[in-house]
C-alpha cells in the first residue's frame, strides 16, 4: 500500500509521506474497531420480546478513559509533526533558484528574475502554467495572488499552499528526481478552477542552465523597448 500516492519527488516529501500513512492507520484502525463495535452490539442486543431495555447513566472510568487516550494520541501526533512542519513552513534554505510565483483567475504565472537578478523588471523570464527548475537544489518562491485565495499545490513534492492576495507567502522544495510534474490549484477559486493547472519539468543541473541562458536571450529585452518603458 505505498504507490497509491503520488509518486514522492522532494526531499522533505517522505517525512509527510509518514505521517500520513501514521494517521491513516490509526484512524484508519479505529474506524475499523468501532464499525465493527457497532455491528456486534446491534446484533448481540437485537430485539426480542422477552428483553427489557436496560437503564444506565454511564460509566465514568470508561468516559475519562475513552477522553484521554484520543487526547494523548492527539498530542504525540502534534509533537511527531511539529519538525516537519517547521522543516516545510519555517525554513528558508540558502538558493540561487528564487521564483516569484502569481496565481490569478485562472493561471500560474511564474517569474524568473532576469541577468540583474531582480524580480519585477524588464528582463525577467515569464511562463505561464510552466514551471522549469533543477534537480538537488532549493528552489525558493514568493506566492502572491493577483485576485481570489487559491492554492498552490505540487503534488509530488508534497507541498501545497494558498496564495493569499495581498500576501507574499515564502515556500520552498528541494527535487530529488528529474522529469514532469503536475502544478495544480487546491482552492475552488471560480468557475475554471478545474483549468488551473501547469507542468513542473525538474531538469537535471547542466539541463536547467541550458534552458535557463536559452530563456533569458528570448525574454531580454531589445535595447530601445527598455529604455521607452512605460505603462503598455
Ligand atoms: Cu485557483
Amino acid at each position: 500500500m505505498s504507490d497509491w500516492l503520488p509518486q514522492v519527488a522532494s526531499t522533505y516529501g517522505p517525512r509527510i509521506d509518514n505521517l500520513f500513512y501514521i494517521v491513516l492507520y490509526l484512524t484508519g484502525g479505529s474506524f475499523i474497531i468501532t464499525e465493527a463495535l457497532l455491528l456486534y452490539f446491534a446484533v448481540r442486543y437485537r430485539y426480542r420480546p422477552d428483553r427489557r431495555a436496560h437503564y444506565t447513566h454511564g460509566n465514568s472510568t470508561l468516559e475519562v478513559v475513552w477522553t484521554i487516550v484520543p487526547a494523548v494520541v492527539l498530542v504525540i501526533l502534534t509533537v511527531m509533526s511539529k519538525s516537519a512542519w517547521d522543516e516545510v513552513k519555517h525554513t528558508w534554505p540558502e538558493s540561487d533558484v528564487n521564483l516569484v510565483i502569481t496565481a490569478s483567475q485562472f493561471n500560474w504565472e511564474v517569474r524568473y528574475p532576469g541577468a540583474d537578478g531582480k524580480p519585477d523588471t524588464a528582463d525577467d523570464v515569464i511562463l505561464n502554467n510552466e514551471m522549469h527548475v533543477p534537480v538537488g537544489k532549493p528552489i525558493r518562491i514568493q506566492l502572491r495572488s493577483k485576485d481570489v485565495i487559491h492554492s498552490f499545490f505540487l503534488p509530488n513534492m508534497r507541498l501545497k499552499q494558498d496564495a493569499v492576495p495581498g500576501l507574499t507567502i515564502p515556500v520552498w522544495f528541494e527535487a530529488t528526481r528529474t522529469g514532469d510534474f503536475e502544478i495544480a490549484c487546491a482552492e475552488l477559486c471560480g468557475f475554471g478552477h478545474y483549468t488551473m493547472h501547469g507542468v513542473l519539468t525538474v531538469h537535471s543541473l547542466e539541463e536547467y542552465k541550458t534552458w535557463l541562458e536559452e530563456a533569458m536571450k528570448s525574454a531580454a529585452p531589445a535595447p530601445d523597448a527598455a529604455a521607452s518603458e512605460g505603462p503598455a
